[in-house]
């Protein structure tokens, strides 16, 4: 396991106020992180359901195509609880999520404490998106800032593509990676002229698992030449892997972090996510030079352990400092923390 040199929780569900009275934030994680001039600016899921229960009734909120927030409330005995997220509705087979999300922009000067709660807010609109939109990941490309996020909605698990100069304004571009594939990462920039993109579709057929692709394009639309990065080949990823924050540049090539998880062992419960790290050639992403050898993060502390989710850490946003990496990431789906690293102990861990 790393040296956590620096670990700190950054953002906690009690710190943001609902979208309705009515509400609970349950969760502020999976941040999507840009390293701006004189700032840390961070894009994150805010998950949130009803703050009342019915009884016998399960709260199952979307945003309507008016663009508002709603919520569906049905009859226990017509439901299937699949896990704490998810609930399959007996009649369709359908899965619904028992909160939903939003993104919302945090400020921060150190990169260690927020410094501004209250930034705008980047919602579902689209009916693509109407169960939520999660988990950015934020790439600078040339003067702009990308970024992917997963859209939920009754059409499936999508990846979809926006863009700021100033995370006050955004421009929709559509989705990008069709349902169901997540945890898509942008290249910072072309190599080999083109743009490159990690992604992570998922089987509907037991053939393989969910495990890490890689795709090219022209302008970061249209994406083709897809090719198998990499499987899950220790325990701990068995069950799937996906990529954290988008790969960062450094001089022996390509650091990409990336998260997994192992089957859980009981019925209704998600298998434990832990990080790892591989490094790809520098001008030839698809191959590996080098690869953890162990994991380098498991949920370890309290907040990482117990949670809407327990048992969680999912690294999304990386930002060097000089000879430290800062790793942004969700800890059980519940808050937003930070650790840091020595890039050569980093290193040191792959092989
Ligand atoms: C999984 C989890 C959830 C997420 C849904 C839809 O169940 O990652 O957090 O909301 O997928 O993306």
């Amino acid at each position: 396991m790393l040296k956590r040199r620096v670990q700190t929780v950054v953002a906690r569900p009690v710190d943001l106020s609902p979208s309705r009275d009515d509400f609970e934030v349950v969760g502020v994680f999976n941040p999507g992180v840009a390293a701006m001039d004189d700032q840390t600016v961070m894009l994150v899921r805010v998950a949130e359901r009803p703050r009342n229960d019915r009884r016998g009734f399960t709260a199952l909120p979307r945003w309507d195509p008016d663009r508002r927030l709603v919520v569906d409330w049905l009859p226990n005995d017509a439901l299937t609880p699949v896990d704490p997220r998810v609930v399959c509705i007996n009649k369709t087979g359908r899965a619904r999520l028992t909160f939903t999300s939003h993104l919302r922009v945090l400020r921060s000067r150190d990169g260690h404490r927020i410094d501004t709660w209250d930034g705008p807010r980047f919602q579902p609109q689209l009916a693509w998106e109407s169960y939520g939109v999660e988990d950015a990941r934020v790439t600078r490309i040339g003067q702009r800032w990308y970024f992917t996020y997963v859209a939920v909605s009754p059409w499936g698990v999508a990846t979809a593509l926006a863009s700021t100069n100033d995370f006050h304004t955004f421009r929709r571009h559509g989705i990008v990676f069709c349902p169901e594939n997540k945890d898509v990462v942008l290249f910072p920039e072309r190599i080999g002229g083109s743009y490159w993109a990690v992604h992570r579709p998922v089987p509907a057929t037991p053939f393989s698992s969910p495990e890490l692709w890689l795709a090219r394009s022209e302008d970061l639309l249209g994406w083709g030449d897809h090719r198998r990065l990499a499987g899950g080949d220790a325990g701990w990823e068995a069950d799937r892997i996906g990529a954290g924050p988008p790969p960062l540049r450094i001089e022996q090539g390509w650091l990409l972090l990336y998260h997994g998880s192992r089957p859980s062992r009981r019925h209704g419960r998600v298998g434990a996510y832990c990080a790892g790290a591989m490094l790809l050639d520098a001008d030839r992403p698809g191959d590996i030079s080098a690869r953890s050898t162990d994991r380098l993060m498991h949920p370890e502390t309290d907040f990482e352990r117990t949670g809407f989710v327990p048992q969680v850490v999912f690294p999304t946003g990386i930002v060097r400092v000089a000879e430290r990496l800062r790793v942004y990431y969700g800890a059980a789906d519940t808050c937003t923390a930070m650790v840091e690293f020595l890039i050569d102990d980093v290193l040191g861990a792959l092989a």
